[in-house]
């Protein structure tokens, strides 16, 4: 299929430079509906009542919820992100963006959060200090409590301290973690950290994840576990539900 999007297509033709990720986009718009390539359009553009309108017209005609997150708003994302860290975009045009994201993801969300009634565990998710990036945890929250497990959403820029008072008020054995800087991505070994200062360690499986984080970076701040995307965060909370020491009453 071709991209039908004329939009979309002069914002790859123009803005995207890099080979290899000009083929990503173009395979990836290629393959989405007209609908999905209007939304992520209306993303770029930062036009949150169209992506609200549309997001809710591609749900009312049967479109699924997971499609609409990862083919309309992600896809649109991805490319404010070349647009951004090229320079050809900043800051407050990415607030739009991201506003409208948002104006999206209120659709999405009662569908994915339609928690199941016996909460699986419970989870504390946090961004780490210092980092305001929130979509990417956001998307990780709906998809744990759509898949039954309460969270406990301690927004972003949260302390070592915040995330262990936490734990302790809410007695939860999974924590999240996220970040999107490099530079806050040390933060959260610093928490792993406090956590073994506080003598908790051994009582929480903590996860991490954003779009800087590895595996590698995972086992070198020693976290129990790495998700790359909101699929992979709610396998690694049931993997740790399921494994032995993790209370599923939490
Ligand atoms: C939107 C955005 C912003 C918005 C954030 C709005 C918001 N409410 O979140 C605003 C404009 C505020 C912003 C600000 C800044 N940003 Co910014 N931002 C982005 C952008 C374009 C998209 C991020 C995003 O939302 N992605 C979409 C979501 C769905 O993806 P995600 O976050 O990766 O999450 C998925 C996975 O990673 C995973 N996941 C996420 N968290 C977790 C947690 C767990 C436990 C698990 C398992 C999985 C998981 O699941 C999610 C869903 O699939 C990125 C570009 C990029 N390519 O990432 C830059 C980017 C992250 N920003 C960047 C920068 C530099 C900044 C600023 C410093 C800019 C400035 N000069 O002020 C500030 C920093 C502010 C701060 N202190 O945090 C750089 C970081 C570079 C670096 N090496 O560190 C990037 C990479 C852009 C770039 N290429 O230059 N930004």
């Amino acid at each position: 299929m071709p991209i039908t999007n004329e939009g979309i297509q002069q914002e790859i033709d123009k803005h995207v430079h890099r080979p290899e990720e000009q083929e990503k986009f173009i395979a990836w718009f290629s393959e989405i509906s007209p609908l999905m390539q209007d939304i992520a359009y209306a993303l770029i553009k930062g036009k949150q009542h169209d992506v609200s309108r549309l997001v809710k017209q591609a749900l009312d005609e049967g479109v699924e919820a997971h499609d609409v997150l990862d083919d309309g708003l992600i896809a649109g994302m991805g490319i404010i992100g070349v647009k951004f860290r090229d320079n050809i975009i900043f800051v407050p045009e990415v607030l739009v963006a991201a506003r409208a994201m948002k104006a999206g993801m209120a659709h999405v969300e009662p569908i994915l959060s339609a928690a199941g009634i016996e909460p699986v565990g419970k989870v504390i998710m946090g961004t780490v200090k210092g980092d305001l990036h929130d979509i990417g945890k956001n998307l990780c929250i709906m998809m744990l409590r759509g898949a039954g497990f309460e969270v406990i959403d301690l927004g972003v820029d949260t302390k070592p301290d915040q995330f262990i008072a936490a734990v302790e008020e809410h007695d939860a054995r999974i924590v999240g973690m996220s970040a999107l800087l490099t530079t806050t991505m040390p933060n959260m070994g610093k928490t792993i950290q406090a956590f073994i200062d506080a003598g908790l360690r051994d009582d929480v499986r903590i996860m991490v994840g954003g779009a800087p984080v590895t595996q590698d970076f995972a086992d070198e701040m020693g976290a129990d576990g790495y998700g790359k995307d909101a699929m992979a965060c709610v396998a690694k909370a049931k993997e740790f539900v399921d494994a032995s020491g993790v209370s599923t009453e939490a």
